[in-house]
């Protein structure tokens, strides 16, 4: 049986709907990743997690290197629950450093992740689209291989295909080959990509979050709140009652006096109102009691740093995780 070199799946051709779908077993790609690289044209994939721990329980019955990739605008609540799946060392990758300020010290952000209790032999900030610490990223797999396989793994989105393309373009001698999106689930199985006689990385799906907002709204709207480029925080500074607003999607009424930085997509436009205004039908409400410099992170739209600790209510989608944790930034 061979494998689309773009998603991993088994292609077949009996079934135009299901996965892995081509029209002849001779070509490479299957349907889906073929209108993606050609036609932009995205299709998202249905899975859970129970598709996906069966690949980390083969991954942790090895003893190779784990590559831990870790989107840094959007780091997932659940991340130390990896753990339980791999004994294995991991490096820690924290990407899309781009999009975070430039004027954010990344010591300061290594420095976050020490409280992440996983088996951790070395940290690295990367941004793939900037190719900005990959000469430092394969030196470090390269010393910390176990063996010739390394594995590299995260949530879905983090960026895992994206930086191995990287890494085959800049080190390896065949052009990227791995089908990438900003949908979830775009690297449906595993996909082995020799970079050497001495290193293959395996690409893996990443686990889904059940309360990431991408799974709430329709795919072109998903482009919109993800953020493309470098972030231009915006900071509000509360004095009197009032209410800070996006579009349908959330909502945040402040009380007392504060001052609050928007970490959010450029595309987002945020407005503000004094007026009192009635509580949105459509949005699930959440009341939230903030410490001193903490974040209220909106699960894959965005985190709104809070300076001192105060009471607010959020507004977002239904099903939408919302939560207060340190202030990264
Ligand atoms: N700004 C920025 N975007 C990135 C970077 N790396 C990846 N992305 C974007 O993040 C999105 C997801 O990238 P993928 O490489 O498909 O993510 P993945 O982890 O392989 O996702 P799954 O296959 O679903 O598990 C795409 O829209 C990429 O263009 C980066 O360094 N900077
Ligand atoms: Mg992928």
């Amino acid at each position: 049986m061979s494998k689309c070199v773009g998603c991993g799946a088994t292609l077949q051709i009996e079934s135009p709907d299901m996965i892995g779908y081509t029209k002849s077993l001779e070509h490479l790609l299957c349907e889906r990743c073929f209108r993606i690289k050609h036609y932009s044209d995205y299709k998202i994939v249905i899975k859970t997690n129970n598709d996906f721990i069966p690949i980390l329980n083969k991954i942790a019955v090895t003893s190779s290197l784990v590559v831990l990739v870790v989107d840094l605008f959007h780091i997932p609540r659940t991340l130390e629950a990896l753990k339980q799946y791999l004994p294995n060392d991991v490096i820690l990758v924290l990407t899309k450093r781009d999009l975070l300020p430039k004027s954010v010290y990344d010591v300061k952000l290594e420095e976050y992740f020490k409280r992440y209790s996983l088996n951790i032999v070395d940290t690295i900030i990367i941004s793939s689209m900037k190719n900005y610490h990959f000469d430092l990223l394969i030196d470090k797999i390269r010393q910390y291989q176990k063996d010739k396989n390394v594995y590299v793994v995260g949530f879905t989105n983090a960026g895992k295909s994206t930086m191995i393309n990287r890494l085959l373009y800049n080190y390896g001698s065949t052009n990227p080959v791995i089908t990438t999106s900003f949908l979830p689930t775009t690297t449906i199985d595993t996909i082995e990509i020799a970079l050497d006689d001495d290193l293959t990385l395996i690409d893996t799906p990443g686990l889904l979050e059940e309360g990431n907002i991408i799974n709430y709204i329709n795919p072109d709207f998903i482009k919109e709140i993800m953020p493309q480029k470098e972030i231009r925080p915006i900071t509000y500074q509360i004095k009197e009652p009032q209410t800070i607003l996006s579009q349908d999607l959330f909502r945040i009424d402040c009380y007392d006096e504060n001052s609050l930085t928007f970490y959010m997509s450029n595309q987002l436009s945020l407005t503000r109102t004094f007026k009192k205004i009635d509580s949105p039908s459509k949005l699930s409400p959440h009341h939230l009691k903030v410490g001193d410099n903490m974040d209220i992170v909106i699960s894959g739209l965005g985190f709104i740093k809070v300076v001192k600790k105060g009471v607010f209510d959020i507004y977002t989608l239904k099903d939408v995780d919302v939560y207060v944790r340190d202030a990264l930034i």
